[in-house]
């Protein structure tokens, strides 16, 4: 057979999915371990597209970082994600956040924002920093989710502790992980590793991923490709859509 032949064309919750016997080009090996490309049982992860990450008078800007670097990764997500979408593709969306009262942030965590410049909770030009609601937590524009999209609110850098994220998953029969957002080395690396060691198969998409820190993108990027592939493999958007035969 071609690669990339459909194998079959199913129907799930009103989502039609084509599955297909190609992998995508990855490193260290290509991408899944287990059989092809198989959208029905993958979904893409968009972590942490929020103005707080990227957006002028967010978290990460009051901290005084190179926004360039954490928005290197829109576009590229932006092209990745409407394939997704037109193959039928589940994307599921996480924020990072607290509660108005910040009951649900832990002290050590609030006070190390606060010793930074950019406390959880103080007032800045997008309203307060990192909590619910606020205009700065908002997923940007160019990465909304559409309607229907499940979003998973946070309130760690891993998308699984204190969430539905897991559930979520198993009851979409999801068991692969195209994995994108921000930042590279904190709450993608985390969720990652989380997903990693429940089982699931998992692809770090490089160009759709940015660190506050170059270096640290590319150590972040490094760390999964070690011992053949320690939490996954790591390919590109192009190489992904390429797959999706959407070339
Ligand atoms: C951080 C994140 N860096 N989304 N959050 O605090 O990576």
């Amino acid at each position: 057979m071609v690669p990339g032949t459909p194998i079959s064309q199913i129907n799930m919750n009103g989502r039609t999915l084509r599955m297909t016997t190609i992998k995508v080009q990855g490193d260290p090996y290509d991408w899944p371990f287990d059989g092809g490309l198989d959208v029905a049982g993958t979904a893409l992860i968009s972590i942490d597209w929020q103005t707080d990450f990227c957006g002028p008078g967010g978290y990460v800007d009051a901290m005084g970082y190179d926004l360039s670097l954490t928005r290197a990764g829109i576009e590229p997500t932006r092209d990745l994600m409407q394939a997704w979408r037109a193959r039928g593709g589940l994307v599921i969306h996480t924020r990072e956040g607290h509660k108005p009262d910040l009951s649900d942030c832990p002290p050590n965590k609030l006070w190390r924002s606060q010793r930074i410049g950019a406390g959880i909770g103080d007032p800045g030009p997008c309203g307060r920093i990192l909590i619910r609601g606020e205009k700065g937590w908002e997923i940007i524009p160019e990465l909304a989710p559409l309607p229907g999209e499940f979003i998973i609110d946070k309130p760690g850098k891993g998308a699984f502790y204190a969430t539905d994220f897991e559930l979520v998953l198993h009851n979409h029969g999801i068991t692969h992980l195209i994995i994108t957002g921000i930042t590279t080395d904190v709450c993608v690396h985390t969720t990652m590793r989380e997903a990693n060691d429940r089982g699931f198969e998992c692809l770090l998409v490089e160009d759709c991923t940015g660190a506050t820190d170059y270096g640290n993108y590319l150590a972040a990027v490094k760390m999964v490709k070690m011992q053949g592939g320690v939490f996954g493999s790591v390919s590109s958007s192009d190489k992904i859509i390429k797959a999706l035969g959407a070339e």
